[in-house]
């Protein structure tokens, strides 16, 4: 994080921000992944701080914070842990597009709640059927006497079951993106199941569960925004999802980095530190370089989402596939400076490299923001 080019509230909320990482993620983060255990109470703590509603207006009980301040929070958060720090973007994403979508009545029933994390929000638009392709959606809603029934199966939920309020993408009209609309679905809606918890190489602290929603009815009252938006409103959300997930990436890898400096200048071989071998000292330096492109590219994505740039869409996946890909690759470079330690749960940087390595995948795969950066340089 370059402090020079933060404000001095900037400086505030990082600090305090890192304050909680490290008293309340950093020393439970292993355990969290070994038990696979999903800290509700402490992300309620987080709450405390703001972190349940960091981009929700604050007449609407959140922080208000723009997307440039967002980034830093979950840079910070995720230097103690990528998994509940991804948990925690995806939360945010959610009450986001409730607060920018939602109606006045949606957005005093769900937000009070979100924004201190009595409830948490888990967002639906993958099938087992859909992932990339995500406009080829099957999840139904049909209208019946004033309600919509949905009937469908959502895949990879994170916070699937632990989460009271879901935002779930079905389609409602024809083919494509413009027949899908976004609903608010609770969890206890009757017709609302979950599948089993997935096991999985790294996010262990937090679940990834199947929604399946067999003739879930919903009052008029549960669509969010208008009928045909849902697209759109899924896709708006995750140009900020992205975002949150590339930070994370950079949270991760930034511990990763700071903690092989300090192996590094603590283990001794051929006589000497190895902190103090030039190819290794140069390996660093790399990392630190690339990790610094990574968070300039970020930042930039962030600021031309705040002010609305109509390519902000294009820069977010840029970012995106940068943060994560460079974030993956320092990790597994501190892995090999750490020797077999870095192969040992109790050091936690292979906990660092296992984490990081789904943020290539979900809220969209490298190889879509490769489709959405291409598409930005050809249609321009
Ligand atoms: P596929 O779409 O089947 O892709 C398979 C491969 O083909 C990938 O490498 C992909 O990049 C490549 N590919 C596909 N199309 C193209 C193309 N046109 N050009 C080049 N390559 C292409 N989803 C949610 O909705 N909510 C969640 O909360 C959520 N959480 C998740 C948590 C975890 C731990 C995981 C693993 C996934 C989660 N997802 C979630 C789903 C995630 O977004 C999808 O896995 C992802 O979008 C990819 O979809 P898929 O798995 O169906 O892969
Ligand atoms: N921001 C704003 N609008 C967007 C957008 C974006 N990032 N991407 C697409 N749109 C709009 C687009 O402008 C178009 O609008 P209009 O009809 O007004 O012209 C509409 O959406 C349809 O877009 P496309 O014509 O590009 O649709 P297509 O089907 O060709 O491709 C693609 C869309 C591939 C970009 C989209 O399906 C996609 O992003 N796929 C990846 C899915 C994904 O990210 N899943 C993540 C699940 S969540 C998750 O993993 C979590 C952990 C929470």
């Amino acid at each position: 994080m370059t402090g020079t080019l933060l404000t001095d509230d900037q400086k505030a909320l990082v600090e305090t921000t890192l304050d909680f990482a490290r008293d309340h993620l950093a020393p439970n983060a292993l355990d969290w992944d070994r038990d696979k255990h999903f800290p509700v109470d402490v992300l309620r703590k987080a709450a405390g701080l703001g972190l349940g509603g960091v981009y929700v207006r604050e007449e609407a009980g959140g922080c208000g914070l723009s997307r440039a301040d967002g980034v830093l929070v979950f840079e910070c958060l995720a230097s103690a842990c990528p998994s509940i720090a991804g948990y925690l973007s995806i939360h945010n994403m959610v009450a986001w597009m409730i607060d920018h979508y939602g109606d006045d009545a949606q957005r005093e029933r769900l937000l009070p709640r979100l924004c201190a994390m009595d409830d948490l929000a888990s967002y639906c638009l993958t099938e087992p059927g859909a992932g990339s392709d995500a406009a080829a959606l099957t999840t139904r809603a049909v209208p019946d006497g004033g309600h919509w029934v949905l009937t469908g199966v959502k895949q990879f939920i994170s916070g699937a079951g632990a989460s009271q309020t879901y935002v779930v993408m079905a389609r409602t009209g024809g083919d494509g993106p413009g027949g899908v609309s976004a609903f608010l679905v609770d969890r206890d809606d009757p017709g609302v199941g979950f599948g089993p918890d997935e096991r999985k190489m790294g996010w262990n602290a937090q679940p990834t569960r199947q929604v399946v929603l067999d003739a879930v009815r919903l009052p008029a009252g549960r669509l969010l925004g208008r009928e045909g938006d849902g697209f759109r409103i899924a896709m708006n959300g995750l140009n900020g999802g992205r975002l949150g997930i590339a930070a994370c990436s950079l949270g991760g890898a930034r511990s990763a980095l700071d903690r092989s400096l300090a192996h590094l200048a603590d283990r001794e071989a051929f006589g000497r530190r190895l902190l103090d071998a030039e190819a290794l000292r140069f390996r660093l330096a790399d990392m630190a370089t690339e990790l610094a492109a990574a968070r300039a590219l970020v930042r930039q994505a962030a600021e031309a989402l705040d002010r609305g740039d109509a390519q902000a869409p294009y820069l977010c996946a840029m970012a995106k596939r940068f943060a994560t890909d460079t974030g993956y690759t320092v990790a597994d470079r501190a892995l090999q400076l750490h020797g077999g330690y870095g192969y040992l749960s109790e050091y936690g940087i292979e906990k660092i490299v296992r984490d990081l390595r789904v943020h290539q995948i979900l809220e969209g795969t490298n190889e879509i923001m490769r489709v959405i950066v291409a598409r930005g340089l050809t249609e321009a």
